[in-house]
């Protein structure tokens, strides 16, 4: 059977996009170099003095680990050169990097990322992630500006993520569907391996920490009682897997059927995971692959953006299940108004 590259692929699909004049087949490719020297990295983090905190701690307030500083640094890296991308916003800076001047002066995109999500996995061995989401920029000439980066998630160009696990993939949409590549070391390519990716629209999968039950919205307590109850026709009771790296857990899900969720806690009233390099790139998949992603009461796409690190509770995967915590909040939530 033929092997179709990362790099065949996206040349190929250039077609789906009519006036395409290729920066944005090139800027695809810049990630996946960048997502190739890191996961070089990752797979020998045991083996070198990469491993452990950086000793600093990142906007976030969590303790860096050294493979969250390189990684961010490789794709920042890449982009600039690529000359695709005219800013930058990251999990891991506290301000977007702009990148104009020189190669990029005349660059459409902007860039969300999260150069390594899951990062406390580093030194255990457990499966992270990159997540991106790409924009056309919306100011005409110049630096970026915060404008550029504060759009919808609707707006999103294309989004995807790279998961260095088992086996390291890269999984992206333009807009035109979801499709999986492998990458193969020996030949260095990213092959496609996943062609078409779709959400089973109904799982038995549910993916969430429950140390933080006693916190949850009572909508979510009772989904996931809904979750643990006995009911043959419903395949319930369903199965709990929650890996604590969301690239994991939602790439699992979306091969299997499932869902994952994170809302409102205590220690996050508004959420953990960012709107911007993590929940929108990942709604976008989602919807792509027919799945669903929402704040438990609008769509994520939909959220209006105020902040570049803005959080947001988010409650993803097969359409069904989230359409059943969905009416669960809203029978709580009516609950608590009466
Ligand atoms: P908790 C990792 O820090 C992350 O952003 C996601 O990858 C993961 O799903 C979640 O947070 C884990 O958070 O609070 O359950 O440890």
């Amino acid at each position: 059977m033929k092997v179709t590259t990362l790099g065949e692929f996206i040349i190929e699909r250039q077609a789906d996009f009519p006036y395409a004049t290729g920066e944005l087949t090139r800027l695809l490719s810049d990630i996946a170099i960048a997502g190739k020297i890191v996961n070089r990295e990752v797979n020998k983090a045991g083996l070198v003095d990469i491993l452990g905190a950086q000793g600093e701690e990142n906007i976030q307030g969590e303790q860096q680990q050294k493979l969250d500083v390189y990684a961010n640094n490789q794709f920042i890296s890449a982009l600039k050169a690529g000359g695709e991308v005219i800013g930058l916003a990251s999990e891991e800076n506290e301000d977007y990097v702009n990148m104009d001047g020189g190669v990029s002066s005349n660059a459409k995109y902007v860039v969300m990322i999260d150069p390594l999500d899951g990062s406390s996995n580093i030194d255990v061995n457990v499966s992270i992630g990159t997540i991106f989401s790409i924009y056309r920029r919306i100011t005409f000439s110049g630096p970026a500006t915060l404008e550029d980066f504060l759009q919808k998630g609707s707006e999103q160009v294309a989004a995807g993520y790279i998961i260095y696990g088992s086996s390291t993939m890269m999984v992206y949409t333009t807009g035109f569907g979801v499709n999986g590549f492998t990458l193969d070391p020996s030949i260095g390519e990213f092959c496609l391996s996943h062609p078409s990716i779709k959400i089973p629209q109904t799982g038995i999968i549910y993916s969430i920490n429950e140390g933080n039950y006693v916190h949850f919205p009572d909508g979510v307590k009772k989904y996931i009682k809904y979750c643990q109850e006995e009911d043959i026709n419903s395949d319930r009771p369903y199965t709990s897997r929650y890996i604590g790296s969301l690239v994991a857990d939602f790439h699992r899900n979306m091969l299997k059927g499932g869902i994952y969720i994170y809302p409102e806690t205590a220690k996050s009233p508004k959420g953990k995971l960012r709107l911007l390099y993590e929940c929108n790139p990942l709604a976008f998949i989602a919807e792509q692959a027919g799945g669903v992603a929402s704040n438990g009461y609008k769509r994520i796409m939909d959220i209006e953006a105020k902040e570049l690190h803005q959080r947001t509770p988010l409650y993803i995967g097969s359409s069904d299940m989230v359409e059943k915590v969905e009416g669960f909040i809203a029978m709580y939530a009516e609950k608590v108004s009466t």
